[in-house]
């Protein structure tokens, strides 16, 4: 499929784009550093339209389609990693899911700040032995009277401290595997909700990635999500949309990586020219713009298939699967091509593979997504 951007599109990867080289870059490395949360760049992402982008005007989002999106959070994710993870979960799984699923008083209530960026969410369906596997969680959540009580520990929750509110998942019905599993959206000043330990990360240090406790956490039976046992399914769904999101931010990490090789290799001489010259540099240079150009290109298709409300899931985990390993590549390659000066800190490239390594793994690994893969080609559901 060709894709002829349309001039709004152009407009705003072009606005995004000035944005986040002029705003966002000149700090990501400090912040890579002190692992500061990027509060004052999301404040003024917010006031652009980026953290609710596909999120109609009347709830506070900018009603763009997912093309736009992913251009506008490559661009972030070019500059840096950490801000991109935030932006990414908050405009799809969260935004998205409270916008399909969510009542009108949980729109007003939670939609209009998560979308205008004057609250950041969180979606925790993880637990400590429940990644991969999400129906073996083990978080419960009792009915009692008109309200639910939780309890639970969910782990690698991105923005687990600086969000305002949480969907979290937990099981209503603890027999009927996935259709036992609900959702919720919880304020964080709800009493029994604790922030629990941080982790110290390789990769994406300004992004705050933490356990969140509910210890008998008392919810008004008005915070579910959709209706008991939807759980699952908002889960899925809304990660379709969140790994379009994941092969977006590889693109913006790998795009930023081949920049800097490419300009390291005209500079840097050896043997008497530059290394670009080479014909071991250049066809590196070769690979590396023709995988970054497919990963691009399954990116767009698969969020043209969701604006076309079209099934995206298996387009999703291709595209998921192919830019994160991607860019995983790309940022070795980098490295390599800087030689000893790309193993060091002065360099930013050792960041961009150090930010890459996880996007094989959140929002389900390379081996989930061959699973989905998989099912779709053989009509045929693997044994666990
Ligand atoms: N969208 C909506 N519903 C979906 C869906 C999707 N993409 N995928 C599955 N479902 C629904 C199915 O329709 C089915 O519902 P019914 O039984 O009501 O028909 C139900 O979910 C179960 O589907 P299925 O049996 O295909 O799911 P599996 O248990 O076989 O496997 C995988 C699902 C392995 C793909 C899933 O567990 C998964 O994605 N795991 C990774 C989780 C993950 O990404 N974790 C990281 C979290 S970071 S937030």
């Amino acid at each position: 499929m060709l894709f002829n951007l349309t001039d709004e599109q152009l407009m705003i990867q072009s606005m995004v784009r000035e944005f986040s080289r002029k705003v966002v870059a000149p700090t990501a490395s400090e912040r890579d550093k002190t692992k500061e949360f990027p509060k004052k760049n999301l404040k003024q992402m917010g006031e652009l339209g980026l953290m609710g982008m596909m999120i109609p005007p009347e709830y506070g989002g900018e009603g763009a389609d997912t093309i736009s999106y992913v251009l506008a959070l490559s661009e972030i994710a070019y500059s840096c990693a950490s801000t991109a993870v935030v932006m990414s979960v908050q405009n799809s799984i969260v935004c998205e899911s409270i916008l399909k699923y969510g009542s009108e008083a949980q729109k007003e209530e939670f939609l209009i700040p998560l979308a205008s960026g004057k609250m950041i969410g969180a979606f925790a369906l993880t637990e400590p032995d429940a990644g991969s596997d999400p129906v073996s969680q083990t978080t419960t959540a009792v009915k009692d009277g008109d309200e639910y009580i939780i309890n639970g520990t969910k782990r690698f929750i991105t923005s687990g401290k600086n969000s305002g509110a949480v969907i979290v998942t937990a099981k209503t019905d603890e027999s009927a595997g996935h259709r036992g599993i609900s959702a919720f959206l919880v304020s964080k000043k709800t009493p029994g909700l604790v922030v629990g330990h941080m982790e110290d990360k390789m990769g994406l240090r300004a992004s705050d990635t933490t356990d969140l406790i509910f210890e008998n956490c008392r919810i008004p039976e008005t915070a579910i999500l959709g209706k008991e046992g939807d759980g699952f399914k908002i889960a899925m769904s809304g990660l379709d949309g969140g790994r379009i999101g994941i092969a977006a931010q590889s693109l913006g990490v790998a795009q930023a990586a081949f920049d800097a090789a490419v300009k390291y290799s005209r500079t840097r001489k050896q043997f008497g020219c530059a290394i670009s010259k080479h014909q071991g540099i250049r066809w590196q240079i070769a690979d590396m713009a023709t995988q970054i150009e497919a990963a691009r290109q399954l990116m767009l298709s698969a969020a043209a298939m969701k604006d076309r409300k079209e099934k995206y899931t298996v387009q999703a985990s291709m595209a998921k699967l192919f830019a994160s390993e991607m860019v995983n590549q790309i940022t070795s390659r980098a490295i390599q091509m800087h030689g000893g000066y790309g193993f060091t800190k002065d360099y930013d490239v050792e960041r961009y593979y150090r930010d890459a390594r996880v996007f094989t793994i959140y929002e389900g690994t390379s081996e989930i997504q061959r699973i989905v893969i998989s099912n779709n080609v053989l009509k045929d559901k693997r044994k666990p």
